[in-house]
């Protein structure tokens, strides 16, 4: 997959070169390339905001750097990228858009600062491409860049072959399946006593049966305390008897 993030601040995706997704670019499997929108800025003072029309509060980013700047990506590769635009105005970033922008060949992120980019471009690059706004959750940050980390790192770990293990994502909290409904429930390793806290027994059973059935009570007692929205809202069907009891 290649990625492409377009900001002012190049330094604040440092993180990209560590862990999960560094190891993915060392090995080949994301090309990510970051680019510097004060390169497209001409004047003096590479400047890249202006006063908003219309007043208010803040400065709004210039449309002249964007176009620059996503021409000539647009025109550096194959077929057309996905346009991820990060904005607290936008969709909500969902594991389901996770999944779906992880079978993309290109994605391209606009970070923005200040106020956000003149309208003008937002509305150019959807007359061409499929650009997405979306936000990362109900509250505002200073930048798009934070965001940008929180969703390639989503993204990332769903390609093929950058988690160690695949079998480590089917049971997300979030991902489709058997618990789909259903944040994850608590877990444990070694040692088996640790300030005087054991395991769950069950846990130690070696019964599958019942080890599956307790996970799914824990999950289930966790989603109801944390986040009992995602029970209001799930299908009815996805619940049995024994969830209900609880
Ligand atoms: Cl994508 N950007 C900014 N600036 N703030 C946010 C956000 C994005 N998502 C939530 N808050």
């Amino acid at each position: 997959m290649r990625l492409d993030i377009v900001t002012i601040f190049p330094e604040y995706l440092e993180p990209l070169n560590v862990s999960l997704v560094g190891k993915a670019r060392a090995r080949g499997q994301l090309d990510v390339r970051i680019h510097d929108l004060r390169d497209c800025a001409h004047d003096k003072h590479n400047t890249v905001d202006d006063t908003p029309y219309g007043g208010g509060p803040g400065m709004v980013m210039k449309p002249e750097p964007w176009g620059e700047a996503l021409d000539g990506i647009l025109a550096s590769g194959e077929g057309e990228p996905v346009i991820v635009v990060p904005t607290p105005s936008g969709a909500p970033f969902t594991q389901q858009l996770a999944v779906e922008l992880s079978a993309k060949p290109w994605l391209v992120f606009t970070p923005a600062r200040y106020e956000g980019i003149d309208r003008r471009v937002i509305e150019e690059y959807g007359d061409r491409v499929d650009v997405r706004e979306v936000s990362i959750g109900d509250y505002v940050l200073a930048g798009g860049e934070a965001p940008v980390l929180v969703m390639v790192e989503a993204v990332a770990r769903l390609l093929p072959g950058v988690l160690g293990n695949a079998a480590s994502h089917q049971d997300d909290s979030f991902a489709p399946g058997a618990m789909a409904d259903l944040l994850e429930g608590p877990v444990y390793t070694k040692p088996p006593e640790w300030r005087g806290r054991g395991i769950p027994e069950v846990l130690l059973s070696g019964h599958h049966g019942k080890i599956a059935r307790w996970r799914r009570d824990e999950a289930f007692r966790r989603t109801d305390r944390n986040r009992p929205d995602l029970i209001e809202r799930a299908d009815p069907a996805a619940f049995d008897k024994h969830d209900r009891a609880i």
